[in-house]
């Protein structure tokens, strides 16, 4: 088995959208040290950099076995020097200097706690530490101008910043799936993201709604989110319209569907037996806030949505990239383009979709890179 494996470390395919990376991997003391990198890197505003730390982290999550020198990191793809350093020290000492004294710095603990708000990202995070924010309670004191969002990221952050298992994720199935159907019935509704891929926990529940019929779609998300807010049911929520998206250009990023952002306020077990009905009273530990996304695509976009609302966010970046430069077709959540003959390319599942791209198929649980 040792010749296999030093073989599949030489092998390993370039994207990887065209590898196999599970849950739980080998190197997860040296991807976490990469990963720590690359959001460092991303912090200081260079996500070239921070994308070299994510492939190189993506491509060690796949490998079959535990790196046990630094000699087979030299054979691995996307692997450069800064990489082969943090993995030569990890292998010799267990840890990595240059992480180590990142993770320490006043600067990056800061970040890290100001992006960790829901509605925070990383620019509005930098401004926010070079007026002199460094904790929470900071942003009152300083007047610091808060979206609507960011207020309620703020409010709740403690239940947030608590991960989301999946049983409360099912129970947030079943709350949504019953709002749902009292408008609508005979819809599908998927739970995507992390979960989808088989992690038992996340920051988030993501879902997937669709129905055959098209009308049937129409202001279903604006009737159910504003019942459920009736119901006491949510802390938060901004929908985002549906906007219209250019597939013909290479919008990677950008996609357009009716999208709901919440914070539910999930009851707990012992409070749904006790059918109350009444979940308003906010008495000690009755509900806890859960950051939920709900996502409506049209019928014939459900499998490019379902693909790329599931993750992980490398493995869509890949498949988009993959898509672009090696077939020159342009993906994104609603479809697949063909930039020469200017056409959508349409698919009926996420099998499809491979079998177009030209690549073998990954179930969901294989997406973890
Ligand atoms: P986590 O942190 O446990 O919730 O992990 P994930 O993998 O569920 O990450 P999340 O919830 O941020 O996003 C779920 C997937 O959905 C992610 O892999 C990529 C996709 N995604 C997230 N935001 C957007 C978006 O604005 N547009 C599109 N098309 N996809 C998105
Ligand atoms: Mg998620």
């Amino acid at each position: 088995p040792v010749s296999k494996d030093k073989d599949a470390l030489s092998t390993v395919a370039p994207y990887a959208c065209q590898r196999q990376t599970p849950l739980i991997h080998h190197n997860s003391k040296i991807t976490d040290a990469l990963e720590i990198l690359g959001k460092a890197a991303s912090f200081q505003g260079s996500e070239v950099r921070s994308l070299a730390f994510a492939r190189a982290a993506s491509v060690l999550k796949s490998l079959p076995c535990k790196l046990q020198s630094i000699e087979e990191a030299k054979n691995l793809v996307w692997c450069g020097g800064h990489c082969q350093t943090v993995i030569q020290e990890i292998l010799e000492d267990g840890v990595c200097h240059e992480v180590e004294v990142l993770k320490n710095s006043e600067q990056y603990q800061c970040m890290e706690l100001l992006t960790s708000i829901f509605g925070v990202g990383v620019r509005t995070a930098e401004r926010w530490y070079n007026d002199g924010v460094r904790k929470l309670s900071d942003l009152a004191d300083l007047h610091i101008k808060l979206t609507a969002e960011q207020k309620a990221g703020i409010e709740h952050y403690t239940d947030l910043k608590q991960p989301v298992t999946r049983d409360e994720a099912e129970r947030v199935e079943s709350l949504i799936t019953r709002a749902l159907d009292r408008f609508v019935p005979g819809l599908r509704i998927t739970m995507t993201g992390g979960f989808r891929r088989g992690k038992q926990q996340g920051h988030d529940v993501d879902f997937l709604i669709t129905h055959p019929d098209e009308e049937a779609l129409n202001g279903l998300l604006e009737k159910s989110v504003n019942w459920m807010d009736s119901q006491g049911l949510l802390l938060y929520h901004h929908t985002k319209a549906r906007s219209h998206v250019q597939t013909r250009r290479r919008s990677t990023h950008m996609d357009g569907h009716e999208t709901c952002y919440a914070i539910f306020a999930l009851p707990n077990h012992d409070s749904l037996k006790a059918e109350s009905g009444d979940f308003t009273s906010s008495g000690a530990c009755r509900w806890r806030a859960v950051r939920v996304d709900l996502v409506v695509a049209p019928y014939e976009e459900y499998p490019y949505a379902l693909l790329g609302w599931t993750g992980s966010k490398h493995f869509e970046r890949e498949l988009r990239r993959f898509s672009w430069h090696e077939k020159n077709l342009s993906l994104n959540s609603h479809g697949l383009y063909n930039v020469e003959k200017e056409c959508s390319i349409p698919a009926t599942s996420e099998e499809e979709i491979f079998v177009l791209l030209g690549l073998q198929y990954v179930p969901p649980p294989y997406r973890n890179a």
